[in-house]
């Protein structure tokens, strides 16, 4: 099956009940069984439920894996990663990162005795030098939030492999329609769901998705332990956001495109990172892993000037000012003092994330009128 009829049909077939087409939502908490054990395959909705089954299914078929599963936020998603780690373990990340994520590694799980080491990972083959024996996670989004860095997911894969560490792949911003990091050698595909696959800001959820069946029952046992499942009715407005995710995509990166070379030409801003451009620095690397390059654009204002920056998101009328991105509507962030806020400002700095950026979540709203609403509100 092709991408384009997977995002449909993937994993879904009519209700066995009534030839329902969309998959009902169970909203049951448990299961009759007729005698001890005797169930139709599901006995408590944290363990399992028809409907997050049928999501858990779209979301392996989209990305080209075996098992998927369904968790209540993408950092619940991220948080049973880390779980598979013992005290002692070293995970190596991506210098620049969605700061809950790295919130979560370094409030949260420092304290339980695991390592963090953050690194530049623009030039994969670096990564091999900070590998040691304690290292059993390579964690990378690609492209960055928000830098729009693009990592090398084959190689960093292979490396992964010769060191027998896992490798996860946070596939947030690219979505399966541009970039399957699976089939790229990645152990662990992770989604915030919230974002591209659900589609229409209406809900949180995460996502995992793996081949390997060892791999799955243990994140499966995790799941299940920990509790950090999403309910029916999100898992349904999930399975119907995923439905249109190719269309949505080709727009969102025309859409993105336009919006990114608009900027690119306007006198009063600095910087516009996106990996589209000939001059991005991973151009090369984005058009061999990405069939396109997204709708995420962030910028910067010449001079670094806060004040003009932070007018332009408050001038904005079609993009919203609002954390979050990836739904149909375009959004605008100040990473600094919004998303980004919990990484220390001397770090994200050194990472680019300075006072003036903004991120664009270009959304598939008519082309003309985002461009114009960034002329009037850049002036
Ligand atoms: O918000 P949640 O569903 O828990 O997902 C966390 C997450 C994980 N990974 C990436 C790349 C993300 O962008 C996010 C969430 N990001 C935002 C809310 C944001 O505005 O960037």
């Amino acid at each position: 099956m092709k991408f384009n009829t997977k995002t449909i049909h993937g994993g879904q077939k009519p209700d066995a009940a009534y030839g329902a087409i969309m998959p009902p939502i169970y909203q049951t908490s448990t299961f009759a069984q007729s005698t001890p054990g005797g169930h139709k395959g599901y006995e408590y909705a944290r363990s399992a439920n028809p409907t997050r089954h049928a999501l858990e299914e779209a979301f392996a078929s989209i990305e080209n894996g075996k098992f998927g599963l369904a968790f209540g936020s993408g950092l619940a998603a991220i948080d049973a990663v880390l779980k598979l780690l013992k005290p002692g373990d070293e995970v190596l990340s991506t210098n620049d990162l969605y700061s809950g994520t790295y919130r979560l590694f370094t409030k949260i799980y420092e304290d339980f005795g695991i390592k963090f080491n953050f690194i530049g990972m623009q030039n994969a083959n670096h990564i091999e030098d900070y590998i040691t024996d304690s290292t059993k996670l390579i964690w990378v989004e690609t492209p960055t939030n928000p830098m729009m860095h693009i990592i090398d997911i084959v190689t960093t894969a292979n490396i992964a492999k010769k060191h027998k560490v896992l490798f996860a792949v946070d596939n947030t911003f690219a979505t399966p329609y541009l970039q399957q990091p699976l089939d790229l050698g990645a152990d662990i595909v992770m989604h915030s769901a919230t974002k591209y696959l659900g589609g229409h800001s209406d809900l949180v959820m995460g996502a995992l998705v793996v081949k390997d069946k060892e791999l799955a029952e243990r994140l499966y046992f995790i799941q299940n332990a920990s509790g950090a499942i999403c309910g029916p009715q999100d898992a349904f407005l999930a399975l119907r956001g995923i439905k249109t995710l190719h269309v949505r995509m080709q727009r969102h990166c025309e859409n993105g495109r336009a919006v990114a070379e608009y900027l690119d030409n306007h006198p009063k801003i600095e910087k516009v990172y996106w990996p589209g451009f000939k001059h991005h620095p991973n151009h090369a690397i984005a058009k061999t892993q990405m069939r396109d390059f997204g709708g995420m654009v962030s910028f910067t204002t010449k001079g670094n000037n806060y004040e003009a920056s932070i007018k332009i998101v408050e001038n904005l009328k079609i993009f919203t000012l609002a954390e979050s991105l990836g739904g149909v509507e375009s959004l605008a962030g100040h990473p600094a003092s919004m998303t980004h806020a919990s990484i220390p400002k001397k770090d994200r700095e050194k990472i680019g994330v300075v006072d003036s950026l903004i991120r664009l979540s270009v959304g598939i709203e008519d082309e003309a009128d985002l461009i114009a609403d960034l002329k009037q509100a850049i002036g």
